[in-house]
């Protein structure tokens, strides 16, 4: 399979013009026989309700507060915050040696409990339940961008991916500056609306749309697809077809239509592999620091480790941690793998053959 928008058979790079890095693709390598770790494999169900879950109603935390009853999403402060709200000023102006900089930050981080169920997922909550997590994104969202200049709403799903907790539950991080991600995008943007008085993430949505081969769905407010200089195997962004710099800016029709198109990625992915497939996903958006925000495009990144099966996940090791991030599936064969699953979880129809 060689055309010249794929690059071909052949080893080749390619560019992420979102963070101006590149990605080295070997598509030549991609049956190379595997003996290295194995992942544990998800498939044991859990109870709706653990008394030993810190995220479940009821339950007392780590510092001994017991949660409330929750019903639906509950936000709390996280227990354990890597940043500090700037009630003091710092005292501590660092090191006086240019070369060891030093900056003062202040942020808060909180916990999103997506439900009150222990034995959920996105993928497995009703559309309603999905709808009132992005709707509790947007909430804290407007709360915390009147005093942050970003404000990282993300999940970490799966022990695979370091999640402490099978609780299903998301982390908010905002802070006083642009972590270096955002700021990349930000930079790259700016770029791009400058050369072309265009919102890059609009021009790129259109010419993948033309390509057609790298899009997992459409919905009628979101694009979904496997970015041409995706590292990730089965990595995906998630794109508001209308210009939403975001995510305050979207309707209650594109927030609705974003719980529906949620509950269809993440169960695309259980079914990929028939497994809770673990990934992190998380949110960028225009900096909410008072900057104009005219070339940013809302989206969501999903970075999922898997490769191959359930058990078998991508390093980012060697040549990646030292040199550049490397894949050997195309993009183009991991949407299409993507598009072949079906929209019915597995574990539904599961659960419907041991019911009867
Ligand atoms: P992970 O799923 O990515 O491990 O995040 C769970 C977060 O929940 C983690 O940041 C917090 C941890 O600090 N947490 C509490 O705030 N209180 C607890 O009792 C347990 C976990
Ligand atoms: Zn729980």
């Amino acid at each position: 399979m060689s055309s010249p928008s794929t690059g071909g058979a052949r080893p080749h790079r390619r560019y992420n013009p979102l963070n101006g890095t590149w990605v080295l693709v070997s598509p030549q390598r991609g049956n190379r026989p595997w003996r290295g770790a194995q992942e544990e494999a998800v498939r044991e169900a859990r109870p709706a309700h653990d008394p030993a879950c810190a995220l479940c109603p009821g339950v007392a935390r780590a510092t001994g507060e017991a949660n409330p009853h929750f019903t639906g999403p509950h936000v709390f402060a996280n227990d354990f915050p890597a940043l500090l709200p700037a009630d003091e000023p710092d005292p501590d102006a660092g090191p006086a040696e240019p070369l060891f900089r030093h900056q003062a930050v202040s942020g808060e981080t909180r916990v999103i409990c997506f439900s009150e169920r222990h034995d959920l997922s996105l993928a497995r909550m009703p559309v309603a339940g999905v709808r009132h997590v992005v709707d509790t994104w947007c909430a804290e969202f407007q709360d915390l961008s009147a005093r942050y200049a970003n404000v990282l709403i993300f999940e970490n799903k799966g022990a695979a991916m370091g999640c402490s907790n099978p609780h299903p539950h998301g982390q908010i991080w905002a802070t006083d500056y642009l972590p270096c991600e955002v700021a990349r995008e930000d930079d790259a943007q700016r770029d791009h609306h400058r050369r072309t008085g265009r919102p890059l993430l609009l021009d790129y949505a259109r010419a993948e749309i033309a390509a057609g081969t790298r899009i997992v769905f459409r919905t009628q407010y979101w694009l979904c697809l496997v970015p041409y200089w995706a590292t990730w195997p089965f990595e995906t962004l998630l794109l508001p077809t209308t210009h939403a710099q975001r995510l305050c800016d979207l309707s209650a029709a594109a927030r609705t239509d974003l719980a529906r198109a949620l509950k269809r990625l993440t169960t695309t992915y259980d079914n990929l592999f028939q497994t809770d497939f673990p990934y992190s996903m998380g949110w960028h958006h225009a900096p909410c620091d008072g900057r104009d925000g005219d070339h940013w495009v809302l989206h969501a990144h999903f970075y999922p480790p898997l490769l191959r099966s359930a058990t078998v996940r991508k390093y980012m090791v060697g040549f990646e941690l030292l040199g550049e991030a490397q894949r050997d599936l195309t993009p183009e064969t991991a949407a299409a793998l993507l598009r072949a699953q079906p929209e019915v979880h597995f574990r539904q129809k599961q659960d419907a053959v041991d019911a009867r």
